[in-house]
């Protein structure tokens, strides 16, 4: 490093001191906290965006969010070259320079990890971070810490890209790395025009006079309402009404958005009895989750929820349905289509929907909680479909697969255009264009939803009664430490402490179907606890048992 970096680091992390007696971990999705201690970790963050850009020598995003979590609450993650998660190999880095007591040490860290990688700190190369918010009132002081921190890399530039959910500053990142249009235009006009192209390809489309094409969307009061009205304007077939869209009182994530619904299954903030029966979506704060609900009749104000798993059948179901026309085709071609079709899941996927999968006949594998494991997972296949039960996941096409289903492929191999088999490879490509590539997106996932509910003539009911969710119950413990717990087999078995698994496994063994598993979140200071059982009575006894004996081991006496 030479003496003007060194220089300009040290004066300007004096300005960011890190909070006293705090332990930051780049958790499932990056660093999550209350915002009033955030500055320094933004500001550092900013260093580590910028160091990841010298080093890949590719555009490199940094995002402002604590989805899901309350308002008072920030958070802030980097997306790769890819517009994937930061990659793993770096997350022990961002720890280090997160927790370094003073400017002193973090400079000392900077120059062992550039040395490391072989980063040049001589401002000879130049790089470029998209940066971005959601829209919690604490995001543009943080973006401003965030944005010091790029500054203080020379050569490093941040562009302001302002408020933006998490998945379009990913999928700008992941275009702009190919050469490809980036701006927020392109994005939407991407997504209303393979939208369209999908409800085009649709052979029965004149016949779906009686198609009830009303949608009522929960926006969390977030950004993804914002964003969504100026996407409605480019779309056709579609009455979307957009409630708790942040243009009123509502507060961001308070009793609305899609971790509400999915986790209390109770009806958001402005919905309830003249919904009864419509479709219904919650977006997450960041609108990178997206699931479907009904408001049944009767005056409970629960809901019935169409849920991450059930999106993700949805999906299966679709594509494989395009698979097999491709199939059945290929035989007398010349192309040997048999891409080989994925699903991923983690252990939170409610057990009917795993069943109902592999019953399919699909391939379906679990990985550890976070995008991250899945997403990687996922791209092993040629189509990989992930999603956890919350609402967040998307599907994956391999640059293979998508060679094979261009236009011209289909050409050379005498398939008729306008043919069945020449449409399911449209109906593919524009899959594999509408839904974002790079992360979940609620914005994608509710147009393929849409698109497909359509093809079908499926109402959502019909899609809902795919196969009967297992009660489940999920439930947070506050302990002294969360990182006492560590787990295996994704995440299915406690290794630490001693006798807590055996513990949990008397207690499931009490109940038919039962299942429980516990781990420390990666976004709040609490571990949670799953269960599932044959009756809601048992799921709830069962999680609560099980929170009765994380307090036991670890606690401090306060489950909630
Ligand atoms: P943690 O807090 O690690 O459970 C939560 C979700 C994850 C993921 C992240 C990121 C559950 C049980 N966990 O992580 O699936 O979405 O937030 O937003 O929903
Ligand atoms: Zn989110």
């Amino acid at each position: 490093m030479n003496k003007e970096q060194l220089d300009l680091l040290l004066r300007e992390s004096d300005r960011f001191p890190p909070p006293h007696g705090m332990r930051l971990s780049y958790g499932t999705a990056g660093f999550r906290e209350d915002a009033s201690v955030l500055l320094s970790t933004m500001y550092r963050v900013g260093i580590l965006a910028a160091l990841r850009a010298l080093k890949t020598e590719a555009v490199i995003g940094l995002m402002i969010t604590a989805s899901h979590n309350k308002v008072s609450d920030n958070g802030v993650k980097i997306a790769d070259p890819s517009g994937g998660m930061l990659t793993q190999e770096w997350e022990p880095f961002a720890n280090a320079l997160a927790n370094a007591p003073s400017s002193r040490d973090l400079v000392r860290l900077i120059n062992e990890f550039a040395e490391k990688e072989n980063i040049l700190l001589d401002g000879s190369k130049s790089a470029q971070i998209l940066v971005a918010r959601d829209t919690r009132p604490s995001g543009e002081v943080l973006l401003d810490a965030a944005k010091n921190g790029i500054g203080s890399i020379i050569g490093a530039v941040a562009q302001d890209m302002g408020t933006l959910t998490t998945p379009q500053l990913h999928w700008m990142v992941h275009v702009r790395n190919k050469g490809l249009e980036s701006s927020e235009l392109d994005y939407f006009n991407g997504l209303s025009n393979s939208f369209k192209w999908l409800l085009d390809s649709n052979p029965n489309n004149s016949e779906l006079n009686d198609w009830d094409n009303r949608l009522v969307v929960d926006g969390a009061n977030g950004v993804g309402g914002q964003k969504l009205e100026l996407l409605k304007e480019k779309l056709n077939g579609l009455a979307i009404e957009i409630r708790n869209s942040g243009k009123g009182e509502g507060v961001l994530n308070e009793r609305v958005g899609a971790d509400f619904v999915q986790k209390e299954k109770t009806v958001p903030c402005s919905f309830g009895s003249q919904d009864v029966g419509i479709r219904c979506v919650s977006f997450d704060g960041d609108a990178d989750r997206l699931v479907y609900f009904t408001v049944p009749s009767g005056s409970s104000n629960k809901i019935n929820l169409v849920d991450g798993d059930k999106i993700l059948s949805l999906f299966a179901i679709f594509i494989k349905e395009q698979l097999t026309i491709l199939a059945a085709r290929s035989k007398d071609t010349k192309i040997a289509f048999e891409p080989r079709l994925g699903v991923v899941q983690t252990a939170y996927a409610n057990g009917a929907s795993t069943r109902y999968l592999k019953d399919l006949g699909l391939e379906v594998v679990l990985t550890p909680t976070g995008v991250k494991y899945l997403h990687e997972k996922a791209a092993e296949y040629d189509i990989g479909i992930y999603f956890e039960a919350n609402g967040h996941g998307t599907v994956l096409f391999s640059d293979y697969c998508i060679s094979l289903l261009q236009p011209v492929s289909w050409e050379l191999s005498n398939v008729f255009a306008g043919s069945e088999t020449h449409k399911a490879a449209l109906r593919l490509l524009a899959i594999s264009k509408l839904i974002n590539q790079a992360v979940g997106d609620a914005l994608s996932g509710l147009l393929l939803v849409e698109a497909i509910l359509r093809h079908k003539n499926w109402s959502i009911h019909k899609w809902s009664e795919l196969y009967q969710d297992l009660p489940s119950r999920q439930l947070k413990v506050k302990v002294v430490d969360r990182t006492a717990v560590e787990t295996s087999n994704a995440e299915t078995k406690v290794v630490k402490p001693p006798g807590l698994q055996e513990a949990i496994d008397l207690e499931i063994a009490k109940y038919p179907q039962g299942r429980c598993f516990i781990r420390p979140s990666g976004t709040e200071d609490v571990i949670r606890v799953y269960a599932e059982a044959s009756t809601q009575e048992a799921a709830d006894d069962l999680a609560t048992s099980v929170a009765k004996l994380v307090d036991q081991f670890l606690g401090d006496g306060s489950s909630k």
